[in-house]
């Protein structure tokens, strides 16, 4: 028996052996999720079967390619096709979160790039076109490949060319696709991934949605949201300290109006992939449980699943229903990257409630906090900034949308605290006798006893250091100058001074 065989039959046996042993376990754990084309041998029935159905039947055939958060139709096909695919990279700037931009290098001018859709046994004929704009060479590196570099040594293309080869794809799954060109890590960083689908022989199981999501972790010069062109970091992406970690390239992709939707009663399956570079992604969705997950994208499937794990390069399909209307939010649950990097978007589900699933009273802002906020008004204020021309009107519009969410969670929206527990802002004697030192307040924090209006507090108020500095000078520009205060305008440059001139302990935030 030869290797490779051996590597096919001994799973099955494994498996065989396991479902003997312990009587009456459910039939489904652990086993192919859908059954082997009829020609399959019962022995070959596990999910390494290569797929090589034959030469290309019919007429060739487009793929139909999509951006994300978009699937392509299903094949539909039941016999191998040749199927063409063409692919151009495009290097572009787009926003990587409101009113910061990114020079991104992408497949099909999405991060990530066009999802292809393909069934197993397919030849495809692939045409990677680089964009004449383009200032760099790219290739590709398919894992749905079998090949030297899964394609990357034969479609090295300069800009303004273009390249073709062709393959057979043998293994149905959900794989990772990327640029493999030298600095490897930079082309990716840039946003150069994607996902292709090999559907197997009988199609994937309908479904009423499918969506597309891939996480990236992205490493900017300037500090998270700091505004205007931000260059790439080499630095910080060797040391895999990512400024950014986002779902489809971008903080706004998935939130606000371009949450993806769904009604209740649906079932809805998502293809999503990790680009990397560097993270492995935790991928959850809060408020749902996945029904069924192919984790590492291959043919088996685990029920019943909290938080999947997808390595860097690799990819899983979930599959759930949803019961209860209502905002569900798909994060990395390695938490400080949704809270503070951006991996956070938003699945909205529509229809009526069912108080028997879950009583209704549904908090948007206990998960979403300034993402539920319309930041329009930061780039404002940060373009009139740019230009030396912001109002003060500006400034307060701005610090509104960043107060809630950030300092609203304790201090309330309208800034009247909590008796005993959070001081107030509005009207507070303590914060309009001395403007600068709030500065040093939002910086570092604050502990110890103080009194507000007669009233002492004596509790911990934590650095919010990870703020930049327009951040924190529109933040307290809004607070000096709401709920009956009046106060000074504080500028970036006033918080600037403050943080330089602030002694830390070795290894806390700046
Ligand atoms: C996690 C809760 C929490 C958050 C978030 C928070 N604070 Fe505070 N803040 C406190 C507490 C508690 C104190 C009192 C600390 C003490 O007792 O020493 C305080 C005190 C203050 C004070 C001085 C007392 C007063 O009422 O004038 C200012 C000013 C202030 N916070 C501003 C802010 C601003 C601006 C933000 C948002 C950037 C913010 N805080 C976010 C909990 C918080
Ligand atoms: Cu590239």
């Amino acid at each position: 028996m030869s290797n490779d065989r051996a590597h096919r039959i001994l799973p099955t046996l494994l498996v065989a052996m396991l479902l003997v042993s312990c009587d009456g376990a459910r039939e489904s754990s652990g086993q192919p999720p859908q059954a082997a084309p009829p020609s399959t041998p019962a022995s070959e029935v596990t999910g390494t079967t290569r797929g090589d159905f034959g030469p290309p039947q019919g007429e060739p055939v487009r793929a139909v390619l999509t951006s994300p958060p978009n699937v392509p139709p299903p094949t539909g096909r039941d016999h191998p096709a040749k199927v063409i695919v063409e692919l151009e990279v495009i290097e572009q700037e787009m926003e990587i979160s409101e009113g910061v931009k990114y020079t991104f290098w992408t497949f099909g001018g999405t991060v990530p790039g066009s999802f292809i859709r393909v069934r197993q046994g397919d030849t495809v004929e692939f045409h990677l076109k680089n964009n004449p704009s383009s200032k760099m060479p790219h290739n590709i590196d398919l894992h749905g490949v079998t090949g030297p570099g899964g394609g990357a040594a034969s479609s090295f293309t300069a800009p303004g060319h273009e390249s073709q080869f062709t393959f057979k794809a043998l293994n149905q799954g959900l794989f990772i696709y990327h640029c493999a060109t030298a600095p490897v890590g930079m082309h990716i960083a840039n946003g150069m991934y994607g996902l292709i689908l090999v559907e197997p022989p009988e199609g994937m199981k309908p479904v009423d949605k499918e969506y597309y999501v891939v996480q990236g972790d992205f490493y900017t010069v300037g500090k998270y949201r700091e505004k205007g062109l931000q260059p790439f970091d080499m630095q910080k992406a060797i040391d895999e300290n990512p400024t950014y970690v986002l779902f489809n390239g971008s903080e706004g992709a998935l939130v606000g109006d371009h949450a993806i939707k769904a009604n209740v009663g649906e079932s809805v399956r998502l293809y999503v992939g990790n680009g990397g570079p560097n993270l492995v992604s935790s991928f959850h969705v809060i408020g749902e449980i996945f029904d069924r997950v192919r984790y590492e994208g291959g043919t088996y499937y685990q029920e019943n699943v909290q938080t999947t794990l997808i390595p860097a390069g690799g990819a899983a399909i979930t599959e759930f229903h949803v019961d209860v209307p209502g905002s569900y939010v798909l994060v990395d649950h390695s938490i400080f990257r949704a809270f503070n990097k951006g991996a956070l978007a938003i699945l909205k589900v529509d229809g009526p409630e069912d108080k028997t699933i879950y009583s209704g009273k549904e908090v948007d802002s206990v998960y979403l906090g300034d993402k539920a906020a319309d930041l329009a008004a930061v780039t404002v204020a940060a373009e009139a900034a740019a230009s030396g021309e912001m109002t003060l009107d500006q400034q307060i519009k701005a610090g509104a949308a960043l107060y809630n969410g950030t300092c609203s969670v304790c201090h309330q929206d309208n800034g009247a605290g909590l008796p005993d527990v959070f001081p107030p802002l509005a009207g507070s004697d303590f914060l309009m006798a001395d403007p600068k030192r709030a500065i040093g307040i939002v910086l570092n924090g604050l502990t110890g006893p103080v009194t507000v209006n007669g009233a002492s507090f004596n509790s911990v108020m934590p650095p919010m250091s990870q703020l930049n500095d327009d951040e924190v000078a529109n933040i307290l520009t809004f607070v000096m100058n709401s709920w009956g205060n009046k106060g000074p305008a504080v500028s970036a440059d006033d918080v600037a001074r403050v943080r330089v001139n602030t002694q830390r302990t070795e290894g806390a935030a700046h």
